[in-house]
C-alpha cells in the first residue's frame, strides 16, 4: 500500500503559503528583536549553515523495557526512514544529514539509497555499530561484554562487525563510526578493570586501523545502564584516554544523558575542546539519567550553557561551527510524535546556538578579568533570556523552510503516515 506520506507530502508551496500567511507577525517580531539586540550578519549565516543530523532510530516511536506504544504511520524501511527526514529538512532546512544504526539499517541497494537521500538534499552522518546486543545468527553472544570480552573470539565478532559498518558508510559517503558500547561489569568482582580497559583498547586499535583516511572515530562514554556497576567506557576521562592513545583520528563523542545527576556538561566539553578532543553529540534531554527527552524539554538553560562553551571553545581553536564536529539527536520515547518531536528538538537546539552566538564575548572576558561575578551572570542571562525565536525563523525563512516549523505540523499538514 502507497504510504499516506505520499499524498499528504509538504510541497514547497505549501511552506510559502504558511510563511506568507504568518509573515507580517514575524516581521513584527523580528523589527523588535533587531531593535533590541544587534544581530550581524554572520550570525544569520551561521544559524543557516548548522545542520544537526537524525538518526535512523528516533523516526520510530521509542519504548520502554515495559513496554512500547507505537503510533500510526512509522516508517518501515531505510526509504521511509529517508522520506522522513527529507521531509524535516523540507520544514526546517536544519536536518539535512541523517545517522545510520548498522545493522538495524543495512541498505540493499547503497546506490538507490544515496540517490534517494541526495534527492532531499541529505547526506550520511556518522554510521553507529551495535553490539550492545545479539543478532540472529550470532556465533557468539555479547552477554559478558563485546570489545572488552575475555574471550577473545568474542572480541574478534565485535571487531569484525565494527569493520563491516565502516564498509557500509563507506558505500553510503558517511565520515565518522561511533562506537558505543554498553561493555562493563554489574557487580563487583565480575571483572578486572584493567583487562577490561586493555582488551577494549587492543579491539579499538583494530577498528581504527580499518579506518579511511578522511574517517573519524567517536568514542561514546556511559556512566551506567544497561551496566551497573562499571562501564568500560564510563566517562569522559575514560573515552578521552581511548581516544589519545588511540590517535588523530579519534575522539570523544558527549551524549547529554549520559552523565551522573547534575554533572557540570559545559565545563567537560570546555576541555575536551581546548585538547582538541571533542568530536561529536548527541542531544536529548533528561531529569534523571538517560531519559531520551526532547532537546530543550527539561533543561534549556543548560542546553545554552554548553553551546555557551561551544561557540567559546570553537572560536578560539578557529573551528567551523557547522562541519568541524558531529552533531546529532539522540533522542527518542514513547508519548509524542516522532517527527514533531524532532522538530522541537532542532528548534531548541537553533535557539540555543543562536542565543550563544549572542553572548558579548568581549565583555565577559572583561568582565571575568575583573572578577566581576554580578556583570559575568548578567552578561549570560542576557543573551540566554533574548526571545531568538524570530532570528531563527529568519534563517529557516533564508534557506527556504518554514518560518514556524515546529507549528506547520499542527495544523492542516500534521506529519507522518497513517
Ligand atoms: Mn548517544
Amino acid at each position: 500500500m502507497k504510504s499516506k506520506i505520499h499524498d499528504s507530502k509538504i510541497t514547497q508551496q505549501h511552506i510559502e503559503a504558511h510563511n506568507e500567511r504568518h509573515f507580517a507577525k514575524h516581521k513584527k517580531r523580528l523589527d523588535f528583536l533587531t531593535s533590541e539586540v544587534i544581530v550581524e550578519w554572520e550570525i544569520l549565516q551561521k544559524l543557516m549553515d548548522f545542520q544537526v543530523a537524525i538518526p535512523s532510530w528516533a523516526l520510530g516511536t521509542g519504548g520502554t523495557r515495559f513496554g512500547r506504544f507505537p503510533g500510526g504511520g512509522e516508517p518501515r524501511s531505510l526509504e521511509e526512514k529517508i522520506e522522513d527526514v527529507g521531509l524535516l529538512h523540507a520544514l526546517n532546512r536544519t536536518s539535512g544529514a541523517i545517522s545510520l544504526h548498522i545493522p538495524w539499517d543495512i541498505p540493499e541497494d547503497g546506490q538507490a539509497i544515496q540517490e534517494l537521500a541526495a534527492s532531499h538534499g541529505l547526506k550520511f552522518d556518522a554510521v553507529n555499530s551495535n553490539t550492545f546486543q545479539d543478532q540472529q545468527n550470532q556465533a557468539l553472544s555479547y552477554k559478558f561484554g563485546s570489545l572488552q570480552h575475555v574471550d577473545k573470539a568474542v572480541r574478534q565478532q565485535a571487531i569484525e562487525h565494527n569493520i563491516e559498518v565502516i564498509k557500509h558508510g563507506v558505500a553510503l559517503g558517511s565520515e565518522a563510526i561511533t562506537v558505543w558500547l554498553s561493555d562493563g561489569s554489574c557487580f563487583p568482582g565480575q571483572l578486572n578493570f584493567r583487562s577490561a580497559f586493555q582488551n577494549t583498547l587492543d579491539s579499538l586499535r583494530e577498528i581504527y586501523a580499518a579506518l579511511p583516511l578522511n574517517w573519524k572515530m567517536f568514542i561514546e562514554y556511559k556512566a551506567f545502564e544497561p551496566n551497573f556497576y562499571s562501564m568500560t567506557v564510563g566517562d569522559w576521562g575514560q573515552s578521552l584516554l581511548y581516544a589519545n592513545k588511540l590517535g588523530d583520528k579519534a575522539f570523544t563523542l558527549v551524549d547529554l544523558g549520559h552523565h551522573l545527576p547534575n554533572a557540570n556538561i559545559e565545563q567537560i566539553v570546555a576541555l575536551l575542546l581546548m585538547e582538541g578532543k571533542l568530536g561529536g553529540f548527541h542531544f536529548n534531554d533528561s531529569k534523571y539519567g538517560d531519559d531520551d527527552l526532547t532537546v530543550g524539554s527539561i533543561r534549556p538553560y543548560q542546553l545554552f550553557l554548553i553551546f555557551n562553551e561551544l561557540v567559546e571553545g570553537m572560536n578560539a581553536r578557529g573551528m567551523n561551527h557547522s562541519t568541524d564536529l558531529g552533531w546529532m539527536i539522540d533522542a527518542s520515547h514513547n508519548v509524542k510524535d516522532p517527527l514533531e518531536d524532532l522538530l522541537q528538538s532542532v528548534e531548541a537546539i537553533q535557539i540555543a546556538y543562536a542565543q550563544a552566538l549572542l553572548v558579548d564575548r568581549k565583555t565577559l572576558n572583561e568582565a571575568q578579568l575583573e572578577n566581576d561575578t554580578v556583570r559575568c551572570q548578567e552578561i549570560l542571562q542576557a543573551a540566554y533570556r533574548t526571545d531568538v525565536r524570530a532570528l531563527v525563523a529568519e534563517a529557516k525563512l533564508a534557506s527556504g523552510g518554514g518560518a514556524d516549523a515546529a507549528w506547520i505540523c499542527f495544523g492542516k499538514w500534521k506529519l507522518g503516515r497513517n
